[in-house]
């Protein structure tokens, strides 16, 4: 399982359609000029990255639901095309925008497993993003992805075509502020909330590996989607929904270390970054620290090393 994957091909999801501000659609670029592929290069993990998505229609922030969740579905419908156009033998790795172009990706990354069977999902967010259309307090459409991947919402956002992911194959991780409709929502429909209270009582570490084996049973792959929003504020500043009492950055990536080591990993997602709330850099290298924990080519990129430089100047690699 060890090893590199093949290329990771970037898509650069530069929509805010879903969020109440434009923010979110500058963080491609962003993590782009701030040196993400010569990073995850430099993790023995080939990268390169597709031309920016841009939506062709934006209705103004403020427009009424209606032509906003158009608008999304519109673009959600290209999103899922061009990632499930994309060659089987590369890695995804999927850079929104607003959470909201969830509800596209995964529906691509279903498509490309579907000959081999279902799609699981960790879905790493403070936030449950488990409203429709009818039960949002906000009306954004970022608090809706997850509901409309498990088939529940507005035809715009449920009709991204793609298989549906199995509820009982998602998990939530570090979840602390949601409306009650969503958790009713997740409740029945059989997906695993791990809190950020059970976080706290038994360790990120225990509750990843349970995520793991939940997403991985039965099914033939699983994604990540990473909602910069699960880190704590003190670490992760530059989001649109900060919420206190979150993972802490250096813990999330020790956790997502262990994705270099899962060969059925289909694609990983890194959304609601805003480049703006970030003058100094600092939550983008953190954001880009999530990817190379997870994508990094791991010992493979040690007996690499080793094979030029010579074995004496390394440590044996970890077990
Ligand atoms: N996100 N539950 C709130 C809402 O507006 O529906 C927050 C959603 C946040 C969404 O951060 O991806
Ligand atoms: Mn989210
Ligand atoms: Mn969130
Ligand atoms: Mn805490």
């Amino acid at each position: 399982p060890h090893g590199p994957r093949g290329t990771i091909r970037v898509v650069c999801a530069a929509s805010s359609l879903g969020a109440p501000q434009p923010g979110p659609a500058a963080a491609p670029e962003a993590l782009l000029a701030a040196g993400l592929l010569r990073r995850l290069n430099a993790h023995g993990a080939p990268a390169e990255a597709d031309p920016l998505l841009r939506p062709f229609e934006a209705p103004p922030h403020g427009a009424p639901m209606a032509e906003r969740l158009e608008a999304a579905g519109i673009y959600l419908r290209r999103l899922a095309d061009h990632v499930a156009a994309l060659p089987q033998d590369c890695l995804p790795l999927i850079l929104g925008g607003d959470h909201s172009v969830a509800a596209g990706t995964w529906r691509g990354v279903a498509r490309r497993v579907q000959p081999r069977g279902t799609l699981g999902l960790i879905w790493i967010d403070a936030h449950l993003d488990s409203h429709t259309d009818l039960s949002t307090h906000s009306g954004n459409i970022h608090g809706m992805p997850l509901a409309a991947l498990l088939g529940e919402g507005h035809e715009a956002l449920t009709g991204v075509p793609g298989p549906r992911p199995d509820p009982n194959r998602v998990c939530l991780i570090g979840a602390r502020a949601w409306e009650a409709e969503e958790l009713q929502r997740l409740t029945r429909l059989g997906a695993r909330v791990f809190t950020m209270a059970e976080v706290h009582r038994r360790g990120l570490a225990a509750v990843f590996r349970e995520a793991l084996e939940i997403v991985r049973d039965g099914t033939a792959g699983f994604g990540v989607s990473v909602d910069l929003d699960a880190v704590d504020p003190l670490d992760m500043p530059a989001v649109l929904c900060p919420e206190p009492d979150g993972l802490r950055a250096a813990e999330l990536a020790d956790a997502l270390h262990a994705l270099r080591a899962c060969g059925d990993l289909a694609a990983l997602e890194i959304v609601e970054y805003v480049p703006e709330r970030d003058p100094r850099g600092e939550s983008a290298i953190r954001a880009m620290r999530c990817a190379e924990a997870a994508l990094g080519a791991g010992t493979y990129l040690l007996r690499t090393r080793e094979r030029e430089f010579g074995a004496h100047n390394y440590a044996p690699p970890p077990v």
